[in-house]
């Protein structure tokens, strides 16, 4: 986030204008600039060049000075300045990069104390030494065990790319060669994708919204319930089409509302100027109960659209109104648990079924203990104001992500390889999701599953056993910041016998395996991606700006060169170069394009031009509107549930029988939250997405300086908290958790809920002594130090990292050095 609760910079800066990228238009030309500058002293003669590529982050303008790039922007300038185009350069010099194959000394030395991961020296050894080491410990594990030994699940947001994505290239590695565990799930949206199948037949959380235009045009209130889009649209899983933003631009100027409900007065909620409500995290379910209540209070829910379009309405009001458990679940009894005053809770009943209304849920308050219930009463409230289906009304539950509800173009999609040696798959949307182990269990469990090989667990009405893990091959991810409870993590991460990481960078994942291989960035190779995963907008050339660093190679390469010593080289390449599978992607939707009357240029000229492609967009696509089609005939077009309707009840949920996922909606009470908060651990802990990162990714940039307190992770902290605790901004805190303890920068502000400190994912985990101590103080301020591992219930087993306790206190010791941002010991 920010230091002062940062300003959103509003100017446009102009990187097109102000470098050798400008060029008329909204997309630039560029490819071949030579600009030859003398300098005053010899004459040293610049070459540079402009290179168009992309990123998460939108499409790049590279300058390349003499092999070198010097700078880097928008190719396409976004409604507002994302800075995390501007650091390219940072990303491929710097100090944090992996530069050569290393192996760890323990393991090389044949020593078995994997306890010494993480804190071991580090050898450096040639391609072919590591490229023989690898090749014979997969071979051994799969010789003497079998594909059940061998976890590729391998999470992570990696780079964009249709070829080289690093997860799917091992994933087609491990398939050619016989097999792998993988995982089911991911961590955005763990327990929502979970839930909805059943409520509403899609897992819906990546699905197309109704279209910005019509919300535009009929949408009085906006409620980001849990969302920060400002923010979380920076980014695509693709590359973001940077379109989300600017439609929230000119929603805010048409002067109407917009709500937040969020424990942070988010960047959203100033730079829209928002209303903001804040709310323990945590109590969504509380907050929304207490408003139905009022709704049936006032007889203002739709009993003629919860009759036609839901079932089991008759199930949950009796509970809603307290009748199964004496409690009635009104506006005074969700005031005392959110925080919120229930005047306010009935005022959102009344301006709720009095206007059309868009609730826009984020997915913070899934994250969490019980986070199924969540989507499924937002879907419940939505459904009982009755606006689901019609024009900017209803709920959505994308709008803050990959630019969801920006209309669909017509054109065509790239496809991309596939890590299941069939066709070449998609490349939209969750990609991710696509099944490539013939075993998994859901990835949040990881720790339990390492610990505890053979174990059963409940998952969504099934029962999974876990495999017995012995090696870990993990890319594109960074398990050792992203999953919760880092100190249990760290001792599960002990039990296999190999652990194998391909990365960029030093993170403390690579630094915490046996086995590292070092790869170049998307910037040192070629690839191709669409941009917005519902829009399908552009086709983005990613042209490599520069040679390979160091010894670098890519996921590509690497594989290719495993799998060519596993004697599958032919099943692995198809024979294919990198050129050549680029252009046969780019000809599914040249194709597919063509079949939409879209013309779309030959490969050799759109790659010689260096220029994204922008499709089309029709006007009925404009007029979309998400479930229009049920609500004008449900019984001719039914939604996938069991009955066809929304299900405020599933019968297929309470056959379960879990204690912690009934068959309606329901309120459980956290173990940690603001409202079980003990003497030791008085404050509730929310770890949102960070503004200036994505996750872990570019953590190691200059970026860093832009919202680092002292060097430390930010941490929001209400001034009453930090006034009793002789806290003041700017101070390094320690803030421990019954799991561990992290050092952050505070920042002192009433941007946060009184009783809750805020403290961003993705700080890289950076732990003072590792190894002598069981709880050692991350020097930086990784949050998932803090956090609970626990499954969010035996339905979805998804993660749940905001539901923690913690307490905080003003450092007092001399700091010690952040160091995870170096290279690690070495042996000379
Ligand atoms: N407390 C808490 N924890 C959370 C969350 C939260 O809200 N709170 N959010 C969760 C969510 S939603 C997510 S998605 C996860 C994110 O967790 P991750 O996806 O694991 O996070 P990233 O930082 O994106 O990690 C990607 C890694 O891939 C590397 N990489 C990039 N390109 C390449 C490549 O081409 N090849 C290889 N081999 N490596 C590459 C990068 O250097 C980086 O280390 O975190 C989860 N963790
Ligand atoms: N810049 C940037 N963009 C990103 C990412 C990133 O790391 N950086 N990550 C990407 C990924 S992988 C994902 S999954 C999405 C994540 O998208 P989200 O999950 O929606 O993002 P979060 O920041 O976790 O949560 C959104 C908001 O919910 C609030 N919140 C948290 N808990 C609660 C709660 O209990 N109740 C309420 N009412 N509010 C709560 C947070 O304070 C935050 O402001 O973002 C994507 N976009
Ligand atoms: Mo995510």
């Amino acid at each position: 986030m920010m230091k002062k609760q940062h300003k959103i910079d509003n100017d446009r800066r102009n990187f097109l204008k102000n470098s050798s990228l400008s060029m008329a238009g909204a997309t630039i030309l560029s490819g071949g600039t030579v600009n030859a500058i003398f300098s005053g002293k010899a004459h040293a003669v610049t070459e540079s060049k402009t290179i168009v590529t992309a990123a998460h982050w939108g499409p790049l303008g590279v300058v390349v000075e003499n092999g070198k790039a010097v700078k880097s922007g928008p190719a396409i300038e976004p409604a507002l300045v994302n800075e995390l185009q501007s650091v390219v350069p940072d990303q491929l010099y710097s100090e944090t990069r992996v530069k050569y194959p290393m192996v760890r000394k323990g393991y090389l030395d044949g020593n078995k104390d994997t306890s010494l991961r993480g804190h071991d020296e580090w050898v450096r050894v040639s391609w072919e030494q590591a490229f023989d080491l690898v090749a014979s410990e997969m071979k051994r594990v799969r010789t003497e065990g079998g594909a059940e030994n061998i976890f590729g699940g391998s999470y992570g947001w990696k780079s964009s790319g249709s070829l080289h994505s690093s997860r799917t290239l091992l994933h087609r590695y491990l398939n050619a060669t016989g097999g792998f565990v993988g995982h089911k799930g991911d961590y955005s949206t763990g327990a929502a994708q979970v839930i909805m199948p059943h409520v509403l037949g899609t897992i819906e959380v990546y699905e197309q919204q109704t279209s910005w235009e019509t919300i535009l045009e009929s949408t009085d209130i906006i409620v980001l319930w849990s969302a920060n889009p400002i923010s979380t649209m920076r980014i695509a899983w693709t590359s973001t089409d940077q379109k989300g933003i600017e439609y929230f631009q000119k929603f805010k100027q048409t002067g109407k509302r917009i709500i937040c409900i969020d424990p942070v007065r988010s960047e959203s909620c100033d730079y829209l100027g928002a209303e903001w409500i804040p709310i323990n995290t945590a109590t969504d379910v509380p907050l929304m109960l207490g408003i139905a209540y009022t709704l049936v209070e006032t007889q203002k829910h739709d009993l003629a659209f919860l009759k036609k379009y839901t079932k089991g309405y008759d199930k949950f009001e009796p509970y809603l109104l307290g009748k199964t458990d004496g409690q009635p679940k009104n506006a005074e009894w969700a005031a005392n648990i959110t925080g919120i005053p229930s005047e306010v809770i009935k005022q959102l009943a009344q301006d709720f079924s009095s206007k059309r209304t868009m609730l826009m849920a984020g997915w913070g308050m899934q994250r969490q203990r019980h986070g199924e219930q969540t989507h499924w009463m937002l879907v419940t409230l939505a459904a009982m104001l009755g606006q689901i289906g019609l024009a900017g009304g209803g709920f959505g539950l994308s709008y803050h992500y990959s630019n969801g509800g920006v209309p669909t173009a017509t054109g065509g999609n790239l496809s991309s390889i596939s890590g299941t040696l069939e066709e070449n798959s998609s490349n939209t949307g969750q990609s991710w999701l696509t099944k490539a182990a013939s075993i998994s269990f859901p990835l949040a469990r990881i720790s339990d599953a390492l610990l505890n090989p053979g174990k059963t667990i409940q998952y969504n009405g099934t029962e999974i056993t876990y495999p017995d893990i012995k090696l870990i091959y993990w890319t594109g991810g960074n398990p050792l910041v992203h999953h919760q409870d880092t100190n249990l993590m760290v001792k599960a991460w002990q039990k296999p016998e190999t652990i194998i990481v391909n990365e960029i960078n030093w993170t403390p994942t690579a630094r915490m395996a046996d086995i590292v291989l070092p790869v170049t960035t998307s910037y040192e190779r070629n690839d191709l991606t669409m941009s917005g995963d519902y829009s399908s907008l552009h086709i983005y050339p990613m042209k490599q700006v520069v040679e390979p660093q160091f010894e670098a190679k890519s996921d590509y390469d690497i594989f290719h060169e495993l799998a060519k010593r596993a004697g599958v080289e032919e099943k692995f390449t198809e024979g294919k170069s990198e050129m050549a599978w680029l252009k046969s992607f780019y000809m599914d939707a040249f194709t597919a394009a063509r079949q939409n009357r879209v013309v779309m240029p030959r490969f050799e000229k759109f790659w010689e031009e260096n220029q994204p492609i922008t499709f089309p967009v029709s006007e009925k696509a404009k007029k979309w509107v998400r479930y229009e089609p049920f609500r004008q005939d449900p019984l001719l077009n039914p939604l996938g549930t069991p009955s066809g309707k929304i299900e405020i009840f599933s019968d297929v949920i309470a056959k379960m029988n879990y204690d912690d996922c009934k068959g309606h909606p329901y309120w459980f009470e956290p173990e940690e939250f603001a409202g079980n908060v003990t003497e030791q651990y008085p404050l509730a802990l929310v770890t949102p997405h960070p503004y200036y990162r994505l996750h872990s990714q570019l953590a190691h940039t200059s970026l860093r300086q832009k919202y680092t307190v002292n060097d430390r992770e930010p941490v929001l902290i209400h001034p009453d908290d930090a006034k009793v605790r002789g806290i003041v901004d700017g101070d390094i805190v320690r803030i421990e958790s019954p799991r561990g303890q992290v050092l952050a920068g505070a920042v002192v502000t009433d941007g946060v809920i009184k009783g809750t400190l805020a403290l961003h994912e993705g700080a890289w985990y950076d732990p003072l002594d590792l190894g002598k101590s069981d709880k050692p103080l991350c020097k930086n301020g990784c949050p998932n130090v803090l956090t609970r591992d626990e499954g969010t219930s035996k339905l979805a087993q998804g993660n749940s990292p905001n539901t923690c306790i913690v307490q905080v206190e003003k450092f007092t010791g001399t700091p010690p050095e952040v160091t995870v941002f170096k290279q690690p010991k070495m042996v000379a």
